[in-house]
């Protein structure tokens, strides 16, 4: 082992790596604290041939490397495992823009830059890089287009997938995959990028990007309204698809003990409702020419009872107001305790049955839990978290929340759906791929990890 590590801090110099306990902590640490691992090496390489080397050298020492990002994965899966022995590959220095290409609405980057600093450099450029979640200010796009991420635009501009052109990729073997094109259209063999995106890190390093730009969404109409049940939500985003065709940005459904959760947990954030509603949606539709049209589709709205109140936001500040509520909804989450994720998706024409079914799911099996839901209701993709009573005892918990948990994935794949919608596999839900992605299905993507990476170097235990 020691001589690879030499060999590694000889490769990225002396500011491109750390072994220090204190610095590394936050990067073998997942995010909500639930998993932690070790490491003897984080290396920050400073460009792709370096990350090319450092992959070289691993695979001939036969020693695992996990890719890291900004490290706000939902699925422990950018921290190394316990044994000590994978070595950390973060992203953070690789951060230029290299190039954006106003004509051709296109963005080429490293895979490190913040997310943020990317729809800033659109902007900058006239142009809109649609991509937004509540972790932009940190998480990295080579970690977006490792779990295929989602987020609050996915209604009209897909995600990550649909966002990315090209891609710069390091194989297993320290190889540089170059198909680092900015075009639309190329029909030129296998789409190879593709097989990158959503690989969390287990089949390839990405190391850049081509991104596609978008004009400006034009005027956004913002609004917070109330809603009589959660199955409501679905009929109000039919209307509202009917009357904005290709308009509607964001649709978000929020309990409202969820957002009890935020006013208890998050300071400066509070609901503009004088009294509580059972459910709310949060919405962002792209009023063009006609600013007033919002409120008047929410009027009849309101007189055909699928709205039982509504905020229009009325400048920047009320914007914001009303995204921070949104954005705040993890972290509010984790100070109010360990809870079950389940990131799930079905049919936008299901969600109705889901959110019943779920409901009595959960009555069923454990009345003492709390649901704990939220999410992209617009795209399908619910966060149908769950927390049970704190002082139940480890294996207690364990167990039911092993239960529900089951309950819940079986009932989506009834339905149709994925436990999976946004936020990968990692660590966390491994075990769930093998037993619900069909046999043929999972059989390819053991060839693919296995013709891709033969010595299993690249981010070992993770997804499969
Ligand atoms: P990391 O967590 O560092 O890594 C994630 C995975 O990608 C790991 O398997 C890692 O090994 C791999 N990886 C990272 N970089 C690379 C690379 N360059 N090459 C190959 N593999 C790599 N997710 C959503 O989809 N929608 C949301 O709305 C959303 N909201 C969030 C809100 C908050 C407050 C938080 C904390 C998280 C949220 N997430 C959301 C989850 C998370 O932010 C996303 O999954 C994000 O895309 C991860 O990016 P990251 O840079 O932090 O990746
Ligand atoms: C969101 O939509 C994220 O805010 C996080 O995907 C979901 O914390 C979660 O469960
Ligand atoms: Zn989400």
């Amino acid at each position: 082992m020691n001589p690879l590590l030499e060999q590694l801090k000889d490769i990225v110099g002396s500011k491109g790596w750390t072994s220090d306990t204190n610095t590394l902590e936050p990067h073998v640490t997942e995010w909500r604290g639930y998993f932690t691992g070790r490491t003897p090496l984080m290396v920050m390489p400073a460009n792709t041939d370096e990350v090319s080397r450092v992959i070289a050298a691993c695979a001939e020492a036969g020693v695992g490397v996990v890719p890291q990002g900004g490290n706000t994965g939902m699925c422990a899966g950018a921290i190394p495992d316990e044994s000590g022995t994978q070595i950390l590959l973060s992203m953070a220095r690789m951060n230029r823009i290299r190039n954006v290409d106003a004509d051709n609405f296109s963005i080429e980057v490293e895979a490190g830059c913040v997310l943020q600093t990317i729809q800033e450099a659109a902007l900058d450029a006239g142009r809109y890089f649609p991509l937004s979640l509540g972790a932009e200010g940190s998480c990295q796009i080579g970690g977006n287009i490792a779990t295929n991420a989602g987020g609050l635009n996915v209604i009209r501009y897909g995600t990550a997938r649909a966002l990315v052109l090209g891609l710069e990729v390091v194989l297993a073997d320290g190889t540089v995959l170059n198909s680092l094109r900015s075009l639309r259209k190329d029909t030129a063999g296998y789409d190879l990028k593709q097989l990158f995106v959503g690989s969390e890190g287990t089949l390839g390093v990405i190391t850049a990007a081509a991104l596609r730009l978008f004009p400006g969404p034009g005027d956004l109409g913002t609004a917070l309204v109330a809603v009589p049940s959660s199955g409501t939500s679905v009929s109000l985003l039919g209307k509202l698809k009917a009357c904005f065709p290709d308009q509607v940005q964001t649709f978000e459904l929020v309990s409202d003990y969820v957002f009890g959760l935020v006013d208890r947990h998050v300071p400066d954030t509070s609901l503009p409702f004088d009294s509580g509603y059972p459910w709310y949606v949060l919405l962002e539709v792209a009023t063009g020419k006609d600013p007033e049209s919002l409120e008047a589709v929410l009027m009849e709205a309101i007189e055909e009872g699928l709205v039982l109140d509504a905020v229009i936001a009325k400048n920047s500040t009320e914007i914001s107001n009303l995204w921070r509520l949104r954005h705040s909804i993890s972290e509010a989450e984790r100070q109010a305790g360990k809870a079950l994720k389940h990131d799930i998706s079905v049919p936008v024409s299901r969600m109705q049955e889901f959110l019943q079914r779920g409901d009595d799911l959960l009555k069923n099996l454990r009345p003492d839990a709390t649901l704990v839901a939220f999410g992209h209701v617009g795209d399908g993709n619910l966060h149908y978290n769950v927390s049970l009573p704190h002082d139940l005892d480890p294996e207690e918990y364990a167990r039911a929340g092993k239960r529900i948990t089951g309950a819940i994935y079986d009932l989506v794949a009834e339905l149709g759906g994925s436990f999976s919608a946004e936020h990968g596999v990692g660590q966390l839900k491994r075990s769930y791929l093998a037993e619900y992605r069909s046999g043929p299905e999972y059989d390819l993507m053991r060839t693919l990890k296995k013709t891709l990476d033969p010595a299993n170097i690249l981010n070992p235990g993770k997804v499969i």
